[in-house]
């Protein structure tokens, strides 16, 4: 996980560009000061990119007055940069959460700034990269000369590369006309076995390992077809595989890879659409791309380069970040990062495709519906905000400040409230707050909009949170809590009563598993809302398990261990999944 888990060079260019201009080089901080320096959980947790890194790019041509790297030290400092720096200030360094680096401003605060400010960081959320260890002595130094090099551009990957890349394994008539195994497959968990490139499809009531298929590189998520027949899988280097849950065992039948970098991929659920399109959206080159939704055939490539919503600057990487299928119109809901729009993609005449662009803000990353299906709430996570969208008029409906650091929901979580009614629940990845939003705007019209509640968690590092429509639990994990016991349990509320605080689970030590940290990451519940799979993701060469817990109880059932279990990271129910219940 910690090599998952990078800091980064963010928010460096805050402090630099306050001190643009200023001629003498950064002073190194006080020894006392140097805490301040320290990247936080939240700090950590922003984009890196895993498959760019290994690309063979080609250095730009050297310019007078910069300094020489060797091909080799070029090599490095690029596989450094996409690892570490690239997700805040950008593949082409035109900036992104982190400011822009590109060579114009960096040879204007020279060499020694650059050094300094790799090596101590800032207070404003610039790791601390030399002193922390991080980057050793030599590469603060060679990422200092690095950045003073023109950058290099990654290749694009449009429809000729993607359509290359298509492969339908087994064709639409010769696939099973009705299910030919016998699982109960609603019930059935697709598994993220994040370093080892494969998903586990597990039984919900036997909890046994059904099959483990191949996929892409450190899949992100699966999403399911709205018939429940069809699984689709993202892996970071952008591969999806469509699984064809009907076949004995269920394997894959296509697989095609929309772009260099990814993470979100959904499929067409509207009534009269079920199972039509499948959608895929990549970092980079930052586009999404329309396929047909059983056999991944490219339809249509969208760039989604372009104006930032506020500023109306030119944005020439802004990632794809999550995306859902509306339930109220033929549209998928595709978030873009870097320029803050929401964009409603309608799929009814893709040749003629409209899409309607709401502005709402950076830097978008996930998000879901409210209880009704009608309401779509997505973090700003870099700007602490929440935006909600109403999916059936096409409209920004609110912009919150969340009440936290860094929201990170997840797709969020949806109870009953006591007294606020229907509310959606986000966690942060920066502090401990847990924040509840009312939804219901006919029913509840004073709190809808608005943070009716926080709850106070055990800590920053959050990443997900659940409950389930037949559950009274609300849980929120801690995977990213520097305390090891923090990371390795959970923490669950009475939804009824919310007053009382939380009951914490030690889902580590239930695992039995003694070794690593143990993080506990991503509550999914089994179909019924009757039991809660928690992961328990240690490293590639450490042991992990899925614990499986009794809702009503709160305690352990099953503790699924396997040496096939690598790095198991996001679970997905069908049944859930199909149906953005959550
Ligand atoms: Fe995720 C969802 C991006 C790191 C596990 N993650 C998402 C989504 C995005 C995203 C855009 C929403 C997809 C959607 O709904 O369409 N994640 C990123 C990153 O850019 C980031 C920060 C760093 C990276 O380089 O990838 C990142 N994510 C992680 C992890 O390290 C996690 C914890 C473990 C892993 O498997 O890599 C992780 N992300 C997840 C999971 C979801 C997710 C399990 C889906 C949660 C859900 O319930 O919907």
């Amino acid at each position: 996980m910690t090599q998952r888990v990078r800091p980064t060079l963010y928010a460096m260019i805050a402090t630099i560009a306050l001190t643009l201009g200023a001629a003498q080089a950064a002073e190194a901080p006080k020894p006392e000061d140097l805490k301040k320096h320290e990247t936080t959980p939240g700090g950590k947790y922003v984009p890196s990119l895993d498959v760019l890194p290994g690309e063979e790019l080609e250095a730009p041509g050297q310019k007078p007055g910069v300094p020489t790297m060797t091909g080799e030290e070029f090599t490095r400092a690029k596989q450094i940069y996409f690892e570490r720096c690239a997700g805040c200030h950008g593949v082409l360094r035109k900036g992104a959460t982190g400011k822009a680096l590109t060579t114009d401003i960096t040879k204007e605060l020279g060499y020694d700034y650059l050094h300094s400010f790799i090596n101590y960081g800032s207070p404003g959320g610039m790791p601390n990269w030399g002193t922390s260890g991080d980057i050793g002595t030599d590469d603060v130094d060679l990422m200092a000369r690095y950045l003073l090099n023109e950058p290099p551009q990654p290749p694009e990957y449009g429809l000729p590369e993607i359509t290359e890349s298509w492969k339908v394994l087994v064709p639409v008539a010769d696939r099973p006309t009705s299910q030919e195994n016998d699982l109960d497959l609603d019930n059935l968990f697709s598994v993220t076995l994040r370093d080892s490139g494969q998903v586990a499809l597990i039984d919900g009531g036997s909890k046994e390992i059904v099959t483990v298929l191949e996929t892409g590189y450190a899949v992100h998520i699966s999403r399911v077809s709205a018939s429940g027949r069809y699984l689709f899988t993202i892996g970071r280097d952008a591969k999806i595989n469509l699984i064809d849950l009907w076949m004995n065992p269920p394997a894959t039948v296509a697989e095609i890879k929309i772009g260099m970098e990814a993470r979100s991929v959904e499929t067409s659920k509207m009534e009269g659409w079920e199972d039509k399109f499948a959608i895929g959206g990549s970092y980079w080159p930052p586009q999404y791309v329309i396929m047909d939704g059983a056999t991944l055939e490219p339809v249509k490539v969208v760039s989604t380069r372009g104006m930032i919503y506020d500023t109306q600057e030119y944005h020439p990487e802004p990632r794809v970040a999550s995306i859902v299928a509306s339930h109220y119109n033929p549209e998928f809901i595709v978030t873009v990062k870097e320029t803050g729009h929401i964009l409603m993609v309608n799929y009814e005449d893709v040749k003629n495709l409209k899409v309607t662009a709401i502005e709402a803000e950076r830097f978008l990353h996930d998000g879901g519906f409210d209880s009704s299906g009608r309401y779509f709430l997505v973090a700003a996570n870099a700007r602490d905000k929440v935006a909600v969208v109403d999916t059936k008029d096409n409209k920004l409906v609110a912009l919150i400040e969340s009440g936290g650091i860094k929201p990170h929901p997840g797709r969020g979580a949806n109870i009953v409230h006591p007294e606020f009614g229907p509310v959606w629940v986000t966690s942060h990845l920066g502090d401990e707050i847990v924040s509840l939003i009312g939804t219901d705007p006919d029913g509840h019209p004073e709190n809808a909009w608005k943070v009716v509640q926080t709850l106070e968690g055990q800590g920053g590092g959050s990443l997900f949170v659940k409950t389930h429509p037949n559950s009274k639990n609300l849980y929120v994990d801690t995977p990213l809590n520097p305390e090891p016991e923090l990371a390795s349990s959970v923490a669950v509320w009475n939804v009824d009563d919310l007053e009382a605080g939380y009951e914490v689970l030690p889902i580590g030590e239930w695992s039995g598993i003694t070794e690593g940290v143990r993080r506990v990451v991503q509550g999914e519940y089994n179909k019924e809302g009757t039991e809660i799979w928690f992961s328990v993701w240690n490293s590639k060469d450490q042991e992990s398990a899925i614990v499986v817990v009794d809702d009503k109880t709160r305690q352990p059932v099953a503790v699924i261990r396997d040496e096939r279990l690598i790095t198991p990271t996001g679970k997905f129910n069908v049944f859930n999944t199909r149906n953005d219940v959550y």
